[in-house]
């Protein structure tokens, strides 16, 4: 197990209860939460269902970035649910318009040394300020800012040894794409990953929180940096200098696994469709024609990204076949930006600047035309996520995404023939936290503004005792969120759970077919249980608790799986579904939709360490008995049993 890693400091500073041994459960202290509006309108209800009057956190803070569209009243009614609920409750509010809640985070709160849950996936951004930064479900985040400590697995620690710089046209993004190609997106569940290193120190801040934030993308519970002098500089630039301390592992650190990368080696890489381990150099891709390019996300749209990118356009423009969209991480960003001539550059090269917010990184616009190839600077490239079926969307750092956007083709950027735009470290940020609204005081009487289109926790019963289950959907490996609960243009149901549950596995719907909805419908209906079967890596990607919730709402009581990845098995327990995996993968084979599958006593059955027993009766008649595993701990089972951890609160 590993020795005197930073992971094992923070984690014994915020230590609960537990056994610290890897893979057992431990409860930690949680100092802040976040939450982004596509999952904080259901995890501040989820709050008020708990009956707390104001969060018990050091700092929460509740930010409206990924759905800013407005199209339709929805939008606006979660925003100003969420300001006024934040106002009561005791949590900051930054508005839209300042900027997608990680990036604000790091410039605004982030803190080294402390904990931060945050009810999304990219919440390990702020693994790059040094703090333990873990995503979850908008229900753990609601638990932690009623005070409740977060469970999670002992983790282990893959310490990733750099040496080197990096050479100029390669980046961070780079460095986070050669280590999806080392690790892939599967295989990671409860690891944590760790810097160190002499090649640390040549990394700003910045440039780190690119690298923790894709870290997500390896499915590992979260990834950080050492507190340093390039973190003290950061934060003395955002004028927070009395946040800083420092935190470094021990000389003599052990890790579990050790990966050495030396940064001089990292070649621009890009990550192809339709995954973020699909990684290629750039080089290979070179000539490609490319239609459209987008720069932003909480991956890369710092000043530092940003102004690489003007520097490269600046008295050039964009290719006449290419569209180019800038989406600045931050008003901070844009602000700067603005105001030193670089947003002019960019706007003279023929940019679309469009607001601060996840924007397309969310399939919020810009989809791309049918067939045509799109680079972005963004963290995720699932099939489908753009908005446009059949996409070509390709992950890669802004270097190459201006050098593509100038070019209309793949181009690896070294071979521009242009002189490595030198940008100086930002030495003082522009400080103007105007759109962040402090909370109210407690005795402040503040109403809780609720328009027709916030809803409220959908309420589940107590698990059946046998689980007279039924096949709605089988599927294959690398399930991720997005295919189980579509966002883009569906993202302003968030708070309305009947009305989202009806494009639960939209992609997979066929024309004159039942919908998925519909066919859990009527075995809901028929007072018999849906049953999901997946593969490896089930539930990757997001956070959304959607994934869970409507599921829930449609019957689904049990998924069974090789894999299911960290934060959407917690989501399911959270909503009173069953993790399973097959003990035996042959298995999988065998069963199909339609199946009826029974788990009989199945309280008696979690209660033993044992394999559960299922029966499975084909659709054809065959008849046949399966072993399912799980890592469920007491108190999961405890809250599956209940129903869900709202019925145990
Ligand atoms: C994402 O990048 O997929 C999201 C949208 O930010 C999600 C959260 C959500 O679905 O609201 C995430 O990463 O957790
Ligand atoms: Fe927003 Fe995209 Fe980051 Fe998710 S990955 S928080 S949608 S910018």
């Amino acid at each position: 197990m590993a020795k005197g890693t930073i992971v094992q400091k923070i984690i014994d500073k915020h230590f609960v209860s537990g056994e610290k041994t890897v893979g057992c459960p431990v409860a930690i202290r949680i100092d802040q939460t976040l939450t982004q509006d596509a999952t904080g309108t259901m995890a501040y209800l989820e709050l008020e269902a708990m009956k707390v009057p104001r969060v018990k956190t050091e700092l929460s803070v509740s930010y409206v970035d990924h759905n800013m569209m407005q199209n339709g009243p929805e939008n606006r009614n979660d925003h100003l649910y969420l300001q006024s609920v934040a106002a009561a409750k005791g949590v900051y509010f930054s508005r839209p318009g300042n900027g997608i809640c990680h990036q604000v985070h790091l410039e605004r709160f982030g803190e080294p040394g402390k904990t931060l849950l945050g009810s999304d996936s990219h919440t390990p951004t702020n693994g790059g300020i040094g703090m333990m930064a873990i995503g979850a479900g908008g229900l753990d985040v609601a638990q932690a800012m009623a005070g409740v400590p977060f469970r999670m697995a002992y983790p282990k620690v893959i310490g990733v040894k750099l040496t080197g710089s990096l050479s100029p046209w390669c980046s961070a993004k780079d460095v986070i794409l050669k280590l999806l190609e080392i690790l892939t997106t599967k295989g990671n569940v409860g690891s944590i990953v760790e810097y160190f290193g002499t090649g640390v120190k040549s990394l700003s801040v910045p440039q780190r929180a690119t690298i923790t934030n894709m870290g997500a993308e390896l499915g590992v519970t979260t990834s950080i940096f050492p507190s340093d002098a390039n973190t003290k500089a950061f934060l003395d630039a955002q004028k927070r200098d009395d946040k800083w301390v420092e935190i470094k592992a021990d000389a003599d650190a052990e890790y579990d696994r050790v990966i050495e990368l030396n940064l001089a080696s990292v070649e621009p890489m890009a990550a192809c469709p339709s995954s973020p381990d699909n990684i290629k150099r750039v080089k290979e891709l070179n000539g490609i024609k490319v239609e459209q390019v987008i720069i932003g996300s909480c991956t890369n749209s710092s000043v530092r990204d940003l102004a690489i990118v003007a520097a490269m356009l600046k008295d050039r423009h964009v290719h006449d076949k290419v569209t180019l969209s800038i989406a600045p991480g931050s008003r901070q960003v844009l602000e700067m930006l603005s105001r030193n001539g670089m947003l002019g550059d960019l706007i003279a090269a023929g940019a679309r600047v469009l607001e601060s917010g996840c924007g397309p990184c969310i399939g919020q616009g810009q989809s791309p035309a049918d067939t045509t190839v799109t680079l972005r600077t963004f963290n995720r490239n699932f099939a489908g996520r753009t908005g446009t079926k059949g996409d070509q969307a390709y992950l890669v750092s802004p270097e190459v995404a201006a050098a593509a956007a100038l070019t209309g083709v793949f181009t690896d950027p070294r071979e521009l023939g242009m002189k490595y735009p030198e940008i100086a470290e930002v030495k003082e940020f522009l400080v103007n936290d105007n759109m962040i609204i402090p909370p109210q005081p407690a005795e402040a009487s503040i109403e809780i503004i609720r328009k027709p289109t916030i809803g409220r926790p959908p309420e589940n019963t107590a698990l059946p005792q046998n689980i007279t289950g039924e096949v709605i959907i089988k599927v294959g490996d690398k399930i991720t969120t997005d295919h189980i609960m579509p966002a883009g243009i569906h993202l302003k149901l968030r708070s309305n759970i009947p009305a989202y549950s009806k494009v639960v596995f939209e992609c997979f719907n066929e024309d004159g077919k039942p919908t998925f909805a519909e066919r859990a419908a009527m075995v809901r209906d028929a007072g018999r249980h849906g049953i999901i079967v997946g593969r490896d890596s089930y539930g990757q990607g997001s956070s959304r608790e959607h994934a869970a919730i409507c599921p829930m709402f449609l019957g689904i009581k049990g998924v069974i799986a090789f894999a299911i990845e960290r934060i959407h098995a917690a989501n399911l327990v959270n909503f009173g579904i069953l993790p399973l995996v097959f003990a035996n993968q042959a298995d999988y084979d065998k069963i199909n939709e339609k199946d009826a599958v029974l788990i009989e006593n199945i309280r008696e059955q979690l209660a033993v360490d044992k394999p559960v027993k299922a029966a499975v009766q084909n659709a054809s008649g065959g008849e046949f008995e399966i072993e399912l595993n799980h890592n469920l701990s007491e108190e999961d089972i405890r809250l599956i049993l209940a129903g869900g951890s709202l019925n145990c609160v």
